[in-house]
């Protein structure tokens, strides 16, 4: 649709799930595209909101929060915090970054439902779900894993298969696993509230296929396949104890499920942010746009739209620009793994470089199709485009002004073809940009900015003024005159991509309050205008600093190779009670020898400081009699006794079991008197 037919913009981006930091992955795929078309359609003047917020519900941070034994609040205070504080300083300019914990959307989510519910939009059904009989719970989403039925992936989970991208229901999945106990679980009766998006499916292929064709290829691509499919109702609630409870009577430890309560999580922001909320949310001639990665599109574009109509008063996205993925190093960017370039580390790390990553980022977008970001183009596109390229020629044309004219812009003489040419190239440069961004094809946008850059550079490579200054002071004057008017149009149509470059540039050229409006301009620094002092703009990258990146990824590989080794998962708690019944003794080997026929098992005599008696071990296999006697051990004696291979053991002998399966005693590190208690 034009865009001009619109008053207000409303711009939303994907609410992060505050179970861990930010990553060049979630920048290039979500808030750096949102970021430049926010920051383009303020500096056009437009009345535009952009409102983000942690997602601080869900099984990731449950699961999270587990994992570190605290509990789900303290990780997303402690995320929400990280991401808050790193976006601010890399830069992305959210109208206000909330949180899905807040009393606001815990009042606004709970409202939505309960309007829903009272229109009487929701399926109530008991259904089968699984629930882990070890741990007495209810197995909602990322709880359960299982392999695959689409790609065979072996770790997809109960709500999605991160292979292959599927959108799954956990009894899609084979061999499902309950990853609290690793419990093969079992089906358990529990009511929850379905979504009828079957009631949508004509509205929806509508609204979409016909009504949408401008979507982006992949994000109109995955809504045809969904809507072909044919919809299905989905439940929006989950038997977990951390989310917004269901409310409603009978919903005792149920809650909303996160991907009903995170999109509305937009909604509470823009209410957090302004009373005025309503025009942005209610008024058709508000356009929405959901900035988001690719696995979010069937909720951004499917289930969210189907959630508004319902209720009826909202306006539905008029734009879903999703982005692939972006890869690091050639490998799937991954949280779990730690394989990433963490947002807080790279501000810590590249102080002051912002916008080299900025600028890498939106050059490698993965708008199409998923990209790679690797450390050696990073150095490279800072080297040779924004060092050699922008502020080669920013620096130039500002140094020569210094040099030849005292700071001062000098005055245009008569203007040569050429200079004509070069000129004309700016309104044009400024429509490429304009074009691109309003297609959200930020590359090509990124390209027609720098090439401004690159006119530049030209423009003084042709006409050499440094060679020309004794000879002819006026022609170099008109030369430097429409350099600076071309740094002018730099420092105003670069500030939605370089935003802290763009803002020194102006204080260098004494301009702050040039609009975009005036950019394409030829006339933006009147003669006599005095500029600043140039400094440099960019640094070159050196080898050594990429080197210490690559070897900290290289870091990440080692240690993930030792972590991938399988650890049998804990098993079911026990009581204090039960722990003491064990009774567990320091003990002597006296003697030791191969149960005879037999290759595994050993018949050892033991001193346990009650007695001494004899045990049947199956460590043969490990161990040597010799190895084995006169060894301090821990023995089990109140195991009840049996008889193997006709001999009665009377106790067990702790061992642990190395990951490579090979076998160690447990005994103490110091000796210890036989018949000494372990506890
Ligand atoms: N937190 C998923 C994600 O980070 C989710 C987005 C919510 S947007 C309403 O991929
Ligand atoms: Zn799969």
């Amino acid at each position: 649709m034009v865009m001009n037919a619109y008053k207000r913009y409303l711009i939303t981006s994907a609410l992060p799930y505050a179970n861990g930091p930010i990553h060049i992955g979630h920048l290039a795929g979500v808030y750096v595209p949102s970021d430049i078309y926010t920051r383009y359609l303020r500096l056009k003047g437009m009345d535009v909101i952009s409102v983000c917020g942690s997602d601080e519900h869900g099984v990731p941070i449950t699961i999270k929060a587990r994992k570190e034994g605290v509990s789900p609040q303290s990780i997303v205070d402690k995320y929400h915090a990280i991401i808050k504080k790193s976006f601010e300083d890399f830069g992305i300019t959210f109208d206000i970054y909330s949180r899905t914990s807040s009393k606001t959307h815990h009042e606004e989510s709970a409202a939505f439902f309960k309007k829903l519910y009272n229109k009487g939009e929701f399926i109530e059904k008991t259904t089968e779900q699984y629930y882990d009989p070890e741990v007495n719970q209810f197995l909602a989403d990322r709880y359960i894993t299982g392999t695959c039925p689409h790609c065979s992936n072996e770790n997809a989970y109960g709500d999605q298969c991160e292979q292959c991208g599927t959108s799954l229901n956990a009894t899609d999945l084979i061999n499902p696993k309950s990853t609290l106990s690793g419990a093969k679980p079992i089906m358990k009766p529990t009511k929850h509230w379905f979504l009828p998006l079957d009631k949508y499916q004509g509205f929806l292929e509508k609204w979409i296929l016909e009504d949408h064709k401008e979507w982006k290829v992949n994000v109109y691509g995955q809504c045809k396949s969904w809507l072909d499919h044919g919809l299905q109702p989905r439940a929006v609630s989950r038997d977990l104890d951390w989310g917004v409870p269901v409310p409603v009577e009978g919903a005792e430890g149920k809650v909303l499920y996160v991907w009903f309560d995170a999109p509305i999580g937009y909604i509470s922001a823009t209410k957090d942010l302004t009373p005025d909320w309503e025009k942005y949310w209610k008024d058709p001639e508000t356009r929405m746009i959901h900035f988001i990665g690719k696995d979010n599109i069937v909720f951004h574009c499917i289930v969210f739209p189907a959630m508004l109509k319902a209720e009826g008063s909202y306006i539905l996205p008029d734009n879903v620009p999703a982005n692939e993925f972006l890869n690091l190093e050639g490998d799937k960017i991954s949280t779990s793994r730690n394989w990433a370039v963490w947002l807080h580390e790279y501000l810590e790390e590249f102080p002051g470089k912002q916008d080299v990553l900025r600028y890498t980022l939106t050059a490698n977008m993965p708008e199409t199709k998923d990209n790679d970001f690797t450390w050696k183009d990073f150095q490279a596109r800072n080297n040779n485009e924004l060092v050699a390229i922008l502020g080669n020629f920013v620096n130039r044309a500002l140094v020569l002004t210094h040099k030849y004219f005292e700071g001062k812009v000098p005055a245009l003489g008569e203007l040569t073809q050429y200079d004509k040419d070069a000129l004309s190239e700016l309104p044009k440069l400024k429509q490429g940009i304009e074009k691109n961004l309003e297609l959200f094809r930020f590359r090509d946008a990124l390209r027609d900015a720098m090439n401004i850059a690159r006119l530049g550079n030209k423009y003084l490579a042709d006409t050499e003024p440094w060679k020309i200054f004794k000879t002819d002071p006026n022609r170099v004057a008109t030369i430097l005159n429409i350099s600076l008017q071309i740094t002018a149009n730099i420092t105003i149509l670069a500030e939605p991509f370089l935003p802290f470059t763009c803002a020194k540039l102006a204080k260098m050229i004494n301009a702050s309050n040039l609009g975009w409006s005036k950019g394409g301009d030829t006339d933006l620094l009147p003669s006599g205008h005095v500029i600043e002092q140039p400094a440099l703009l960019f640094d070159k990258i050196e080898d050594d600093e990429i080197n210490k990146q690559l070897a900290k990824l290289m870091d990440t590989k080692l240690q993930n190779e030792v972590n991938s080794k399988e650890v049998a998962p804990q098993k079911e708690i026990i009581s204090y009670e039960d722990f003491i019944k064990m009774d567990i003794r320091i003990s002597k080997v006296l003697a030791a020898e191969v149960v005879p026929k037999t290759q595994k098992l050993l018949k050892l005599e033991v001193d346990t400081g009650i007695d001494k008696r004899t045990i049947v071990s199956g460590i043969a296999e490990y161990f040597k009699p010799e190895q084995v006697v006169g060894r301090e051990v821990c023995v089990l004696v109140n195991l009840e006794p049996r008889k193997i291979r006709g001999i009665e053991s009377h106790g067990m002998i702790l061992m642990a079991k190395n990951s490579d399966d090979s076998l160690r005693f447990v005994q103490p590190n110091e000796s210890v008197d036989s018949g000494s208690t372990v506890s």
